[in-house]
């Protein structure tokens, strides 16, 4: 089936969904016919990067070994997916940087912070409030909303699938798929 490569850059905050729609999006993909690969903390926080934890740099280099491999994933033919909360904008702007014209595609989770406390799906919020947890994003480490993302969604008033089908109308529409 003919697609464009690109990289489809998920942000936001910790169970702002980003892992979740970036899976719906992967499984439509794959049932339209479409090659993907997708990125996340289980395959790369726990791989290639289990030597970095969550200080600034270590999230920078964290998103810069990212962008390398998404590169590497694009020039393959590929559609990466890369479900990160990469909260520093010159971090994303810099994959953006490095793939061609056009290859990448911001998505920004935009579900309210009190929406993702209230889920706190691993207890890491509770944790990050009480001060078990240090430099927890949205909590006591910035995350940086993006200018201009291609494509925002928020889950609070729309589910994976929903937010997935908006992810694959925006494909349709700019010819990558
Ligand atoms: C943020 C943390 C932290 C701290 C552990 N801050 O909801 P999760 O659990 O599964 O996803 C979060 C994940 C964030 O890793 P990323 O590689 O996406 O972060 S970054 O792009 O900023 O490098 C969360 C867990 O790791 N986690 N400690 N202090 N999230």
């Amino acid at each position: 089936k003919r697609q464009k490569p690109c990289v489809l850059w998920f942000t936001g905050l910790s169970a702002s969904g980003k892992s979740t729609t970036a899976n719906a999006v992967e499984k439509k993909l794959y049932e339209l016919g479409h090659h993907t690969y997708l990125l996340d903390g289980d395959n790369v926080r726990h791989g290639l990067n289990k030597d970095l934890g969550f200080s600034d740099s270590d999230r920078v280099e964290n998103i810069r070994r990212i962008g390398e491999m998404a590169k590497l994933f694009a020039d393959a033919g590929l559609i990466v997916l890369s479900a990160f909360i990469s909260p520093f904008r010159a971090d994303r702007q810099m994959v953006r940087d490095l793939v061609e014209e056009g290859e990448f595609i911001e998505i920004h989770m935009s579900t309210p912070l009190s929406v993702c406390e209230e889920r706190d799906p691993k207890g890491l919020y509770k944790k990050a409030r009480s001060g078990e947890i240090r430099n927890f994003t949205g909590i006591d480490s910035i995350y940086e909303i993006p200018d201009k993302p291609e494509i925002t969604l928020d889950t609070a008033d729309c589910d994976a699938d929903a937010s997935a089908e908006k992810v694959i109308a925006y494909l349709k529409q700019n010819h990558i798929i």
